[in-house]
């Protein structure tokens, strides 16, 4: 549970905000892990949009509220938390409505959960180099340099994870986009998860079990920004198949994982460029 310290909240403002505020990113794939869970648990809540294409996440505002410098961000009556998962967790014992993250499956569910964080890097490579052109994903250098110059610390000691972060943009700028070698582990990362999941999906109706748990949403959720790439799993994963349709049925499901309309335009130019150029996803599948 990653909840900050009072002396770790720069932007004393959020101190007087009532009742769940959320500050989050349509396209960010864990704040639209986030946003399903509370439309499936039905909780309400107020949203405060942080633009990361624009690099509002590296604002003093929002550093203020989470030196990591991500989304998504959970503001409960004035107490910052932050950490996708650590944020549901806390709100589906808040909201004992419907159970998403069952006791009797926690362990299961929480070592799928840190898989998912773990290659959440991988799914961000993959975004970054086929949704859109580079020179919209790179961040301001200016924006960089605020980042690494701001206050480094979440629960009252130094942290380590906005190293990841800044290490992630430094070389993004760096090598002009994502290199290639990053790209072919990443895609073989998935390869391998996505065959673990399909076995588990040939066993029962969702990943951990009969119902529906956080896990599903979270894989749905990457499920569907691969698609958007134009990963294909439909014959290699046929489970994992069959349970992605069925929870397409969900509007949520579809609603909160629509990437924003602009970039969507963006992105659907791009693939013909990519097309043309020989650099589709399918391309880089094909060699791996
Ligand atoms: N482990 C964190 C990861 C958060 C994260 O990396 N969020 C991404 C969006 S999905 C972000 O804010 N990226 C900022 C950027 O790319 O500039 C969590 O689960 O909350």
């Amino acid at each position: 549970m990653v909840k900050l310290l009072e002396t770790d909240i720069k932007t004393r403002e959020v101190k007087e905000w009532q009742g769940i505020n959320i500050l989050h990113f349509q396209g960010s794939s864990c704040s639209q892990k986030l946003r399903i869970f509370l439309s499936e648990k039905n909780i309400d809540w107020k949203g405060h949009h942080i633009n990361l294409v624009n690099g509002d996440n590296f604002s003093d505002w929002f550093l203020g509220i989470n030196p990591r410098g991500v989304v998504p961000v959970l503001v409960d009556n004035g107490e910052v938390h932050i950490e996708s998962n650590d944020i549901i967790r806390y709100l589906d014992n808040k909201f004992p409505s419907k159970i998403l993250w069952p006791e009797d499956e926690a362990n299961k569910i929480e070592k799928f959960l840190e898989e998912e964080n773990d290659i959440h890097l991988d799914l961000r490579n993959l975004t970054m180099k086929f949704v859109a052109p580079t020179f919209l994903m790179k961040k301001k250098e200016k924006d960089i340099k605020n980042f690494e110059e701001s206050s480094n610390f979440v629960e009252g000691v130094e942290d380590n994870q906005k190293n990841i972060q800044l290490e992630f943009h430094k070389n993004f700028l760096k090598n002009d986009g994502i290199s290639s070698s990053s790209l072919h582990n990443s895609i073989n990362v998935f390869k391998e998860k996505l065959s673990e999941i399909d076995n588990e999906l040939s066993k029962q109706k969702f990943i951990i079990s009969d119902e529906l748990t956080i896990v599903d949403i979270a894989w749905f959720v990457y499920l569907r920004r691969l698609e958007t790439i134009g990963f294909t799993f439909k014959n290699k994963y046929p489970h994992l198949s069959k349970w992605y349709n069925q929870l397409k049925k969900n509007k949520a499901f579809i609603k909160e994982t629509s990437l924003p309309t602009p970039l969507k335009i963006i992105s659907s130019i791009y693939k013909i460029y990519l097309f043309f150029t020989a650099q589709t996803l399918n391309k880089y599948l094909s060699k791996n």
